[in-house]
């Protein structure tokens, strides 16, 4: 960890990834050298002594809360005025990590998404293509502009959106409101398109459930309930 103060923090949070947190973070700080890179870790295996090996700073969720719990902790733990989010297995493009964080230091952005569907990546199979998409398009109806990706674990965050709003930190599929609310506020959000690599490792998403949450959450942000 570097003693001055960094303006950008890299967030992941991090399950059972040990083949894949070791290059994540090697490549994070050759594509963005001085950024603070945190983990918060729910792993039964060696990702967090990899990390800590590698300099990231790793705080322990365990046993293991689910992926919005370990978010908001990663979110409202960030130093620095940006955070930038990834998931640690290996399908994010690291080299897009500053260009977005510049976008929130400058004032062009409160938030900026990384969507992985301007159309269908090759790693992501039919059904839950379709199912991003049809969830994309209600979300771009009820909230008057478009939206392409409602999942990605790639955003830049204002840091002080964490201050300013609270998230639904329970149920799945948590970047649907953390995209959603800030639009909703009246927040400058953007968006670019990035290339989805195949994952390292197994996921861990259900989709059923990450599906019926989708809704709910776009239901809840637009109508407020
Ligand atoms: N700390 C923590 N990390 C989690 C948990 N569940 C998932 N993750 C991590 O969250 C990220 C996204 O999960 P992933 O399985 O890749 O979901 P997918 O990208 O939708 O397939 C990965 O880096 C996982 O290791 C959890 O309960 N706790
Ligand atoms: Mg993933």
């Amino acid at each position: 960890m570097s003693d001055k103060q960094p303006q950008i923090t890299v967030a992941m949070i991090s399950m059972n990834e040990e083949a894949a947190v070791g290059k994540v973070i090697a490549d994070i700080q050759a594509a963005a050298p001085g950024a603070h890179v945190l983990l918060v870790d729910s792993s039964k295996d060696r990702t967090p002594e990899i990390a800590r090996a590698a300099g990231a700073e790793v705080i322990r969720q365990f046993p293991p809360k689910g992926y919005g719990p370990a978010m908001m902790r990663a979110l409202t733990s960030a130093r620095g005025q940006v955070v930038v989010t990834l998931d640690c297995d290996d399908t994010y493009p690291t080299d897009r990590i500053l260009p977005m964080a510049q976008e929130v230091l400058s004032g062009r952005a409160d938030l900026v998404d990384a969507s992985r569907l301007e159309k269908k990546p090759e790693a992501m199979p039919w059904v839950n293509y379709l199912a991003n998409w049809g969830f994309a398009w209600l979300a771009s109806i009820l909230f008057l502009r478009r939206v392409t990706d409602l999942h990605s674990g790639m955003r830049a965050y204002r840091t002080s959106l964490f201050d300013e709003m609270t998230f639904l930190a329970q149920g799945s599929a948590l970047p649907v409101e953390l995209l959603l609310k800030p639009m909703a506020r009246g927040k400058k959000v953007k968006a670019i398109f990035i290339p989805y690599d195949e994952r390292t490792g197994e996921s861990t998403l259900d989709p059923l459930k990450s599906a019926w949450w989708t809704l709910k959450r776009i239901l809840r942000v637009r109508f407020g309930f």
